[in-house]
């Protein structure tokens, strides 16, 4: 039964193509790791932290001991080992905890690694594009500590000036950074010198969405520009497996052991609040599959991967401003755009996304700045270009992609006709068969 239904989304894998900007196709190595005998293995506690510079054969050969609770670690320390190397070379980190299961595990991590309850965060409201896990009133961490916003101004780029006026009246202990429905490049450098004002306060950049495009050398690395910490989730433009991971500066020690609580801690701080202070057993065959998208992360073709990625998101807006649909922030600096389809086109954010889902064509509804509608049905669309980029489709398709939009945006306001759904259907199949998964070559 679960057989079947595997398949089945397969197949509705191939024959349509994913614009949900989150979203992404792993490599099948990176599938293969998931998949593994590696599940079977308890690995509580971390691996050797020394001797982790160097290429993949120089961390191998240096140390295999670990902290672990359970015996039978020589391959798991191995792999865990290697998955912290690469990511501390893909991102210039001192420190890399590949543990977390979900990138809000990693973000809850730092804010317990850091914070006391009743603390303030300052970040971007969810309303205005910043994350439920940076302090949304339904959050376990929201009833824990105190999230102050700032939003984002008229031109869709963050208020600085809000930013820095809140950073001075708060006083927070961490000023986060980073958005789910952002499409500007946030000025790092601009918010480390607003918080070096600011007694203690730890600068962390939730990088979930744009990962990959940093790795890929096309976005600023946040980590270069004083930020103390980077968390992200590993799936999204990092093209990885399903998960987690903590960047951070600082001084490395032996987790097992309490440090002073300072920013220079940090990264011990950070490993002694994923475990055993938010999770415990790792996930083993989830590190190796990170492990294995973070030496793909590293090849050349992965930087040409992150340009085509954004060249394809602006001839996405391109196309779609000349087909009168309304970009929120006017086009896109990364990967993703909103659309508010409301004032353009008079259809809610979650019909259009039914509509489209009938054509095999899929985002998801997504609120706008100061959105009056409710979050079930807000005024616009996200969609990104990760994902279709990977299937190998070009900025030419993207013109392609932007005229069903059009015509799907079009049936979605006037009521809606079976067979012209079931032709849009039959074109963006044999777009999408034309470039299969990377998972089936
Ligand atoms: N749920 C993710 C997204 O779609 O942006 C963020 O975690």
């Amino acid at each position: 039964m679960i057989f079947e239904l595997i398949e089945q989304e397969r197949v509705r894998q191939r024959e349509g193509l994913e614009l949900i900007p989150s979203e992404n196709y792993v490599s099948r190595a990176v599938l293969e790791a998931m998949g593994s005998v590696l599940t079977n293995k308890y690995a509580e506690g971390y691996p050797n932290f020394e001797g982790l510079d160097g290429n993949d054969d120089e961390v191998l050969a240096r140390t295999n001991e670990g902290h672990r609770y359970y015996g039978g670690q020589e391959n798991t320390n191995k792999i865990e080992r290697l998955a912290i190397a690469r990511a501390r070379r893909l991102f210039h980190a001192d420190h890399a905890n590949v543990q977390p299961h979900s990138g809000a595990q990693a973000n809850n991590a730092v804010y317990y690694a850091w914070l006391k309850p009743g603390d303030t965060v300052l970040a971007m409201s969810l309303a205005d594009g910043g994350h439920l896990t940076h302090g949304a009133p339904v959050t376990q961490s929201a009833q824990v500590y105190n999230f102050v916003n700032y939003d984002v101004g008229a031109d869709g780029e963050i208020d600085y000036e809000m930013l820095e006026r809140l950073a001075r009246e708060c006083r927070p202990k961490i000023i986060l950074v980073g958005y789910s429905a952002y499409m500007k490049i946030p000025d790092f450098a601009r918010v480390a010198k607003i918080a070096a004002a600011v007694p203690d306060c730890l600068l962390m950049a939730d990088m979930a969405h744009v990962a990959g495009l940093i790795a890929g050398g096309v976005h600023p690395n946040p980590l270069d520009s004083g930020f103390h910490v980077m968390t992200t989730t590993t799936h999204k433009t990092l093209r990885g497996p399903r998960g987690g991971l903590i960047l951070s500066r600082g001084k490395v020690s032996n987790p097992l052991k309490k440090p002073e609580r300072t920013l220079e801690n940090i990264p011990t701080l950070i490993d002694r609040a994923v475990f055993p202070g938010t999770q415990g057993g790792p996930l083993e065959h989830v590190i190796a599959a990170k492990a294995v998208a973070f030496g793909e992360a590293l090849r050349p073709e992965f930087q040409s991967y992150a340009q085509k990625v954004v060249a394809n998101a602006r001839a996405l807006a391109e196309a779609l401003r000349v087909r009168a649909f309304t970009i929120v922030g006017g086009g896109t600096d990364n990967h993703l755009l909103l659309l508010d389809v409301m004032s353009s086109h008079g259809i809610d954010g979650k019909s259009f996304e039914r509509a489209l889902d009938r054509i095999g064509l899929t985002l998801n509804a997504n609120a706008i700045p100061r959105d009056k509608r409710k979050a079930f049905a807000p005024s616009g669309v996200r969609l990104g270009t990760p994902a279709v980029t990977t299937r190998g489709l070009d900025e030419a398709d993207m013109v392609t992609i932007a005229d069903w939009l059009q015509r799907t945006a079009k049936l979605c306001a006037g009521g809606g006709d079976e067979a012209a759904y079931a032709a849009l259907r039959d074109e963006v199949q044999e777009l999408a068969l034309s470039h299969p998964l990377p998972s089936d070559n």
